[in-house]
């Protein structure tokens, strides 16, 4: 299996200069005026694969990549892959503890760190036996550190892509650990493709035209595919945002650099519908919307669609399939559904003794499909477990309903009975986002006096709202809306909920409290 094409830097990034594409800017900062045409990716990525070398650094060994949203991200990212080396992209909001552990579990023995976050993470390199190179990004200088210009000049000419088979790994992530766990998620180099040509050509249908922004960063699977590996399939153009989007710079980002399509995650649309009943939708000429990361209440989808007249194409994915696998279709969205499989994806619902449940009945929801990740390092009883010969478990309940479409009803874990029914606890989490005063919510199962589990709800209210009454309200609107026996017994107001930096609700940590 030894084919220098199947190594994905070959198609991804030097496939466009053969094409005749390589003065087509890929990726264009918002607010710094830098940007990495094609060509120059093919050339800086070769660099740096061979700059790997210079520095002993051989194919197979980690790379560390606490790298923002910036141009030399695609830089390191494709110069490892062309290199046979193996990026390893880090969410850039975690914690000192956690860079050490997961830089020790991965035993990188390279580190690419954005100036900006070296604090955070130069703790956790003092005694690390394995990181023998610290790679800094950025004007400043730190002692022990290598300036990523320098890096990359140490090499005398751009390296070609190495002979990779295409069932070798090609980068890892960490998932995102809504429990708290971070794995080591292994990927390979036809996965990349295999996503690209299903979720990215056949239900988003990026073209060669577009120009796509992504909320989601490069760190999380989601705004790999998103910004990365689907724009770059098509010849089109990402525009990168290195700062935390908020609403207003989200805003501000599609009235300017005017993207054709604009990726999310439910908790950013929540807040930018808000946002825009106050001061009206953006002038962006977007032809497509996706949602991902968690599932999108109804009411946020109507709404945001109201506002700016294009439909929130909401799907489902996870770290180990690396992108979406249930997705809404172009034209046939039903907010409050998954949708349906996507194109190359096959799904069933299965009970707890693994039998496939009826139409109607809720069941963990297993996917098949070729972009599945190998196993997670390291860890061989979890990923026997999730990696059951071509099925992947995804640890979320779904129903299907008559029409086909998928409706989510919470983690596998996050599911509680009431009066001996399964109450999901997104479903009562829907029912109370729905009223006016709500900006989000979250629920978990509690205890009564008499030691019985019922639901509890967390609640962000809209700016400006008061908390007076409202738990009266929300319990009278979530009974009317669901059903009596799934409202609320008790209503925290929270100022914000506890989430992964990628945006989904770490319940783990209200149940802790609850
Ligand atoms: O959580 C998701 O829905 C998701 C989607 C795409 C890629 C990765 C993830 C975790």
């Amino acid at each position: 299996c030894s084919l220098a094409s199947a190594n994905a830097a070959s198609y991804f990034v030097d496939r466009h200069v053969q094409e005749g594409r390589g003065d087509k800017v890929a990726f264009r900062e918002y607010g710094s005026g830098r940007s990495l045409t094609y060509e120059a990716l093919e050339e800086v990525s070769g660099r740096v694969a061979a700059a790997f070398s210079q520095h002993g650094i051989v194919p197979e060994q980690r790379v560390a990549m606490l790298v923002l949203d910036t141009i030399e991200f695609p830089q390191i990212f494709w110069g490892a892959i062309k290199a046979g080396v193996v990026p390893v992209p880090l969410n850039t909001l975690l914690a000192t503890s956690v860079y050490d552990a997961i830089l020790r579990d991965s035993r990188a023995t390279t580190l690419f760190v954005s100036e900006a976050l070296y604090d955070t993470v130069a703790p956790a390199l003092a005694d690390n036996p394995f990181v023998k190179h610290v790679i800094l990004i950025g004007d400043g200088v730190q002692a022990g550190t290598i300036a990523y210009q320098t890096f990359v000049e140490s090499a005398e000419a751009p390296a070609a892509a190495f002979d990779a088979c295409p069932d070798e790994v090609a980068f890892w992530l960490y998932s995102s650990g809504s429990t708290g766990q971070p794995k080591g998620v292994h990927h390979i180099h036809s996965s990349l493709k295999a996503t690209a040509d299903t979720y990215g050509a056949q239900v988003l249908g990026v073209r060669e035209d577009d120009v796509v922004f992504s909320a989601a960063k490069f760190f999380f699977a989601y705004g790999l595919g998103n910004a990365m590996t689907f724009p770059m399939a098509a010849g089109a153009t990402t525009v990168l945002f290195a700062g935390r989007p908020t609403p207003d710079a989200v805003i501000d980002i599609l009235n300017t650099e005017k993207p054709t399509i604009f990726c999310g995650v439910p908790t950013l649309y929540a807040a930018i519908v808000a946002f825009m009943d106050k001061s009206g939708p953006p002038a962006a000429p977007l032809r497509s919307c996706i949602s991902a990361g968690e599932a999108l209440p109804e009411d946020v989808g109507n709404r945001w669609e109201k506002h700016t007249g294009v439909e929130i194409l909401d799907g489902v994915g996870s770290t180990e399939m690396l992108h979406i696998f249930l997705s809404n279709r172009p034209g046939d969205v039903v907010y409050g559904t998954s949708g349906v499989p996507v194109p190359g994806y096959s799904v069933r619902l299965v009970n707890e003794a693994g039998e496939d449940v009826a139409t109607g009945e809720v069941g963990e929801l297993l996917v098949q499909g070729d972009s599945a990740a190998s196993c997670y390092w390291n860890q061989r009883a979890k990923s026997r477990v999730t990696f059951e010969g071509v099925w992947t478990r995804t640890g979320d309940k779904y129903e299907r309903r008559a029409d086909g479409r998928f409706i989510y009803c919470g983690r596998t874990d996050d599911m509680f009975k009431v009066s001996g029914i399964w109450v999901s606890p997104f479903e009562v989490e829907s029912a109370i986002i729905s009223h006016a005063d709500v900006l989000e919510a979250a629920v978990v199962a509690a205890r009564d006096d008499d030691g019985l589990e019922k639901p509890k709800a967390y609640v962000v209210l809209n700016a400006g709202v008061s908390s007076e009454g409202i738990e009266a309200a929300l319990k009278e609107h979530v009974k009317t809306k669901i059903g009596k026996w799934k409202y609320p017994r008790w209503i925290a107001c929270v100022d914000e909920l506890p989430k992964t930096a990628t945006g989904k609700i770490q319940r783990f940590k209200l149940r802790e409290d609850a």
